[in-house]
């Protein structure tokens, strides 16, 4: 049988990172993060797409796609999380199980990054615990994804 698909959706910007800005988000790349995800995924018996867009349309398109052949979706929005309404309106529609991530703690940041549009469609949110939080949510997700079977 195949194994459950967990989507780990990745928004602006965070192509760069651990290339600028490490005092805020370490040194870790994206690459590294993709790693860190696939071993867990192993370990959990899961399936995951990991992808990163810049654009907002994409991000809004592959949460559509996941309708179809997600259980599950990990997202880390990048500064969508605070501005877009068709994120949001996108992964209501999708009705899937949504855990969010962000690597900083946004409640500690700007008054701006204190408010997420995207929170209002999640099961859960991950925030301030490094890259480690993608590993944190895929273990999440497992768990919902699993008492999802057995209900
Ligand atoms: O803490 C997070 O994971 C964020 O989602 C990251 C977003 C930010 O807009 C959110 O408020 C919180 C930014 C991602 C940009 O990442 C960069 C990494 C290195 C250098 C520049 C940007």
């Amino acid at each position: 049988m195949d194994l459950p698909l967990i989507a780990v959706l990745n928004g602006p910007n965070l192509n760069m990172l651990g290339l600028r800005q490490p005092e805020v988000y370490g040194r870790t790349t994206l690459d590294d993060v993709e790693q860190l995800c696939a071993q867990s995924a192993e370990r959990l018996d899961v399936a995951i797409d990991f992808r990163q867009t810049n654009g907002e349309g994409e991000l809004v398109s592959w949460v559509q796609e996941c309708r179809d052949r997600a259980a599950g979706i990990v997202i880390n929005p990048g500064a969508y999380t605070h501005t877009s309404i068709a994120l949001l309106d996108a992964l209501l529609a999708v009705d899937l199980p949504v855990v969010e991530v962000h690597i900083s703690n946004i409640h500690r940041r700007e008054p701006f990054r204190h408010i997420s549009y995207v929170s209002k469609a999640a099961t859960g949110v991950i925030c301030g615990l490094g890259v480690q939080g993608y590993a944190l949510a895929l273990q999440a997700m497992a768990d919902i994804i699993m008492s999802e079977g057995t209900r």
